[in-house]
């Protein structure tokens, strides 16, 4: 069957990509037939959209394209997952809870090198390809790093011949609309399917039933105790499925995402007896599983229905692989000689007990035979080390909701602990540490322990924080396990993050090191030894200049706010969290701003703040902050003082396409989170990679990034993670370092006084108290470093060349921070598979 689909396939979809020189947007455009295209895009418009070209709007034309790019894809997709190529010796899963992807169209039309021909195509017809691109709706299945970490890796997997599913959610409704309303931020809900996606296939016929509730059965069989859940209640889980293409169309992998439907649409008995409502209310309540993307980000929200959507991912996927496994080698016993499965955090954590299930119940494999294999097959990402994003679930819970997943997880605890035992007798504080179930305020199951222990590697995602990790979460975990906890820093896709959001820089890029830089990055480094050059320093400001235009237009647009793009685009977009600290910028900000009117006739250096970020909409203090930013920018930008020489933005609604116009444009980069607590930041590549200089502390992946662009091309300031271990232990007097910094103190009186709050005086003073009273995350401590280094930031900015020079060797170095990178670690180290290239 196989051979047979594989020689039906369409002749395109053999022919070997050209690759001769890449165009402006990254591609390998030369050698496509346009007039073909423009027939293909016409096609799709008349026959798949079932409109003309008269009567056609933007988004009937952006939908044709996107058709037709589909079109080819498909073409590649086919043969890769038909005859010779449709059994590679492993595949990975991805199964993440979250994959924030934004727009596709380019990143399909950049990979595939259609690019430059599609707006030709276009242009042919009348329409501008830069306006129908806008007219796609992002798809934000995710909350910030660690969903676009998965998007990116996604393209990499594709990239660099990785076989690969990611698994997730189809979320009806992604990441909350943020709208601002007086500076208060609001949340709308997201609609991106509303006018349909027109990269997805939907396969009703791929269905799998995910119980819950219910019993457990103890059978008799043979002598041998044996456990059959019978579940409660019943879902299905539907495919849906998003073709991936990689660089240069060479690999197409697939995203999966489930969706929750009901097995019965309508409850007739209800509906007869004229209760309309009620005759729907079971199939509203199973489906609610697939309707909305949890929005919070690092705080736990201890919801059922999470839960449910965790359990129904995780079993949706697991049965999906399994049945391919089985169909194609028939034993599950070599399940690990075959798959790699990695948890994206502990979000599917809930996979290891599940899969323990399949094996053990099921299918019958006696127990350890079962664990070897699940541990095998399994690895596990973390993301954070704050203490409340570390999921745990009520026992009550678990054991209503998953009552036989429960057991095996006590089974999972009582041999770990026995084991744990016989390697270092009898320690209370060590067993309670690695116990999988918390005894601390009602009884909780740690789902980073069974994620843990599940795994044969376990992941942090950079040097720092995998240090960390060793020494704290799982500092017991790692002492009994020594070579279970491996690093691999994150990466970024630079198709997506170069290529396609600047497309000026790249060319400047193929011109000085050549095209072949778009397949290997590192070739970036040739660029170190002429960032002295004059003529390449023009030409990169020029391109900065433009980007900064474009998005002086945007903040005009958006927040009626006039920006000169000659001025230092100071830049923080990233979530509002307070240990990110856009405090402490804020605060800089009105440190800037009362010198200004101190001293208003001195030649002050022209400086923006552009700030953007969503805050869980829970989250009051990080609301609270957005409100300050809007405060202080409403006051600066309107005082004659200031004379338009500082300038304040929050943009509203932080996505993934802002972001791509955002980064290109920056100057600065603000990577200022308390030190131990950024568990790497990957914005912070983004914006180096473009150019951008960074002010930032020693967390995460910054830490890294100084060290490949040198000391004298970074601003780093503020207390180490140890400094800031040992502050906490001694007990922090944050009262008395205000005391002690007089630039400090105006800037909180000037807070407190209600300079920003005309309206409502009092409304920071809580904020400023918290400052004063306890301080978790040293923005006061670190206030005056981080100030001094603004002051060199300002010193280095007055010399044009020196500033262009630090900004093009951080774009040469940073070619280490490829998610190719990254992946090609993962898959050597963790996953054990070949990348195919
Ligand atoms: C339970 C609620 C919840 C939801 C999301 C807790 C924690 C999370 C994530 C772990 C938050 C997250 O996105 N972490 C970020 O992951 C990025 C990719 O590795 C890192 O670059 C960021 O530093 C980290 O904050």
């Amino acid at each position: 069957m196989n051979d047979s689909a594989a020689t039906t396939t369409p002749e395109t979809a053999k022919r070997p990509v050209r690759m001769a020189g890449a165009t402006e947007g990254g591609g390998a455009d030369a050698g496509v037939d346009v007039a073909k295209l423009r027939k293909e895009i016409l096609a799709e418009l008349t026959y798949s959209v079932g409109r003309s070209p008269e009567t056609a709007s933007k988004r009937d034309w952006f939908v044709a394209t996107a058709y037709a790019v589909r079109d080819r894809i498909v073409d590649r997709w086919v043969v890769e997952h038909t005859g010779e190529h449709a059994k590679p010796l492993k595949r990975v899963y991805y199964l993440s809870l979250e994959f924030l992807i934004g727009r596709l169209l380019f990143d399909a039309l950049n990979n595939l090198g259609l690019t430059e021909p599609t707006r030709e195509a276009l242009a042919g017809l009348g329409i501008d390809l830069n306006e129908i691109r806008q007219e796609e709706p992002d798809a934000a299945l995710g909350n910030g790093g660690l969903g676009r970490l998965a998007a990116c890796f996604m393209d990499s997997m594709a990239s660099i011949g990785v076989p690969a599913f990611g698994y997730g959610i189809r979320y009806d409704h992604g990441l909350f609309r943020q709208g601002m309303r007086d500076g208060w931020q609001q949340e709308y809900p997201e609609d991106w399917l509303s006018f349909g996606n027109p990269w997805e296939f939907a396969h009703p016929e791929i269905d799998y039933p995910i119980g819950f509730g219910g019993y457990v059965e103890q059978v008799n069989e043979g002598g041998q105790p044996k456990q059959i859940w019978r579940p409660g209640e019943k879902v299905e889980a539907v495919a849906f499925d998003i073709p991936v293409v990689g660089w240069r169309g060479r690999h197409v992998n697939t995203l999966r995402l489930w969706s929750a439907r009901a097995p019965d649409p309508i409850s007739l008995d209800a509906f007869n007896r004229g209760d309309y409502v009620g005759a729907l209310s079971d199939r509203v309540r199973v489906e609610s599983i697939s309707k909305v993307l949890y929005p919070s980000d690092e705080t736990p929200n201890g919801q059922e229905l999470r839960l449910r959507q965790e359990y129904f991912f995780a079993s949706a996927s697991l049965q999906d692989l399994v049945r391919r496994h089985m169909e194609e080698r028939g034993d599950l016993r070599t399940l690990p000689d075959h798959v790699a499965i990695q948890l994206n955090d502990t979000h599917p954590a809930i996979a290891v007990p599940e899969l323990m299930r399949i094996l053990v119940d099921l299918n019958g494999v006696p127990w350890a035979e079962a664990w070897a294999i699940t541990n095998a097959t399994f690895s596990y990402t973390n993301h954070t080390l704050l203490p409340e994003a570390l999921e745990s679930w009520p026992v009550p819970l678990m054991e209503r909701l998953l009552p036989r997943h429960m057991q095996i997880i006590y089974l999972i605890n009582a041999l770990e602990l026995e084991a744990a035992r016989a390697k270092k007798p009898a320690d209370d504080a060590l067993l309670s540490a690695i116990s999988l179930i918390d005894e601390g305020q009602g009884r909780r199951v740690r789902m980073g322990i069974l994620a843990f222990v599940g795994s044969h590697k376990v992941n942090g995602v950079s040097a720092l924080h995998t240090d960390l990790m060793k020494q704290t979460v799982f500092r017991e975990l790692h002492a009994l396990h020594p070579d279970r906890i491996v690093n691999k820093t994150n990466g970024i896709t630079f198709r997506r993050w170069l290529a396609q959001a600047n497309p000026r820089l790249t060319k400047i890029l193929i011109d000085a090191v050549g095209v072949e830089v778009l397949d290997d990055p590192t070739r970036l480094e040739m660029l170190a030894d002429m960032a002295g050059d004059s003529g390449l320093q023009e030409a990169l400001a020029a391109a900065k200049r433009e980007n900064k235009l474009a998005l002086a237009r945007v903040i005009a647009e958006r927040n009626d706010v006039f920006v000169d793009p000659d001025a230092l685009f100071d830049v923080q977009i990233k979530r509002i969290h307070e240990y990110k600290r856009q405090l402490l910028n804020i605060l800089e900000t009105i440190a800037i701003y009362n010198a200004m009117r101190a001293q208003p006739m001195r030649a002050w250096m022209p400086r923006v703040k552009i700030f953007a970020g969503k805050a869980a909409a829970s989250y009051h203090s990080a609301k609270l902050i957005i409100k300050l930013a809007n405060d202080v920018a409403r006051v600066v930008n309107s005082d004659p003082t200031v004379r338009g020489l500082l300038k304040v933005a929050f943009l509203p609604n932080y996505n993934v396409s802002l972001a791509e116009i955002i980064i290109p444009a920056a100057d600065l980069s603000e990577q200022i989170s308390t030190a131990g607590m950024e568990a790497s930041g990957t914005g912070n590549m983004k914006l180096a990679l473009n150019g951008a200089l960074t002010i930032g502390t020693l967390d995460g992946a910054n830490v890294e990034i100084k060290e490949h662009v040198g000391d004298d091309n970074i601003f780093i300031f503020g207390l180490t993670a140890a400094e800031v271990e040992a502050r906490k232990k001694r007990g922090y007097d944050a009262r008395a370092a205000v005391e002690a910094s007089s630039t400090l103190r105006e800037v909180l009186e000037s807070i407190r006084n209600g300079v920003f709050s005309p309206d409502d005086p009092s409304r920071y003073a809580g904020l400023v108290d918290g400052l004063l009273d306890h301080d978790t995350f040293l923005v006061t401590a670190d206030f005056d470093a981080y100030f001094a280094a603004q002051r060199s930031v300002y010193k280095m900015w007055r010399d044009r060349a020196a500033w262009m020079k630090a900004s093009a060797i951080n774009t040469a170095k940073v070619g280490w921070f490829s998610s190719d990178r990254t992946i090609g670690e993962y898959a050597k180290e963790i996953w054990d598979v070949k990348p195919a290239s």
